[in-house]
């Protein structure tokens, strides 16, 4: 049998941002399993998001097809309708709901269970080294944006409101939802359906980012659960930077210091 060449196969993009952060890991895996090759633009400072997105100045940022695009769930539904195969959705409706709720609910709330572990006193200073570690800053200015990163991005967790609460419950809570997530996935490979969706590749983002050094809470509660385990190291395996095939480039974005830890 052939192997069908990928739809994205002549499409290139540009990728700005950083794949520490759960939404640019969502959208590299999305290009990755379109088979769009990818540049992956990382931050040099905090300016370079109000640069690339001046409406919320947040990353991922994509360009892609002479537009650019931002926030990851816009522009999974942009590549959807750039490159339709495989599609993000499935085609049956209530089944394409629940996938696109649980990307919400990924992006709008499991990502500040995440946020609340990494500024918690406990994780805060692994969480600041691990974020400076990937911006390229001079290192007179380190000492500052050290400073000014912790104190902004706590602000931000301690503002959405889940940071206030003891760090063993947003960990036993944590524990639960992982719980309800499985209850939900059954014994189908992804959420709902037999192949990735959207909802499978912002869970990823957030899973990822849990299981990257700052927050062993985190890894304990995934590691306690072994079909979450191999959930991630699924998605992981289907959504991977494919292969340089003859006469084409392979994905160009891939972080290695930064990537998935079951790449
Ligand atoms: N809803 C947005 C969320 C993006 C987001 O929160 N990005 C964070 C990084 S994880 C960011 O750029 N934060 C910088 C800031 O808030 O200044 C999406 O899905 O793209």
């Amino acid at each position: 049998m052939i192997a069908r060449r990928p739809e994205g196969a002549d499409m290139e993009a540009k990728l700005f941002g950083s794949r520490l952060s759960p939404f640019v890991e969502k959208v590299a895996r999305a290009l990755q399993l379109k088979g769009i090759a990818f540049t992956l633009v990382p931050p040099k400072s905090p300016a370079d998001f109000k640069r690339w997105n001046a409406q919320t100045r947040k990353m991922p940022v994509v360009e892609i097809d002479g537009r650019r695009v931002f926030d990851s769930t816009l522009i999974l539904r942009r590549l959807d309708q750039l490159v339709p195969e495989p599609p993000l959705l499935d085609r049956d409706a209530g089944i394409a709901a629940r996938q696109r709720f649980l990307e919400d609910w990924s992006d709008e709330s499991l990502y500040w269970y995440a946020m609340a572990l990494r500024w918690s006193d406990a994780n805060a200073e692994a969480t600041t080294t691990q974020v400076l570690g990937s911006i390229p800053a001079p290192a007179a200015l380190r000492p500052v944006l050290r400073v000014v990163l912790r104190r902004q991005l706590r602000n931000q967790a301690l503002a959405q409101g889940l940071a206030r609460l003891p760090l063993e419950t947003v960990v036993d809570e944590l524990g639960r939802r992982f719980d309800e997530l499985l209850v939900w996935l059954g014994d189908r490979p992804y959420f709902f359906a037999d192949r990735p969706s959207v909802a499978d590749l912002a869970l990823f983002g957030q899973l990822n980012v849990l299981q990257s050094g700052p927050t062993p809470q985190a890894e304990r509660l995934v590691a306690e659960r072994p079909r979450l385990a191999d959930y991630f190291l699924r998605v992981d395996a289907a959504t991977a930077e494919r292969r340089a095939e003859p006469g084409r480039g392979a994905a160009r974005g891939v972080d290695f210091g930064t990537t998935a830890r079951g790449a």
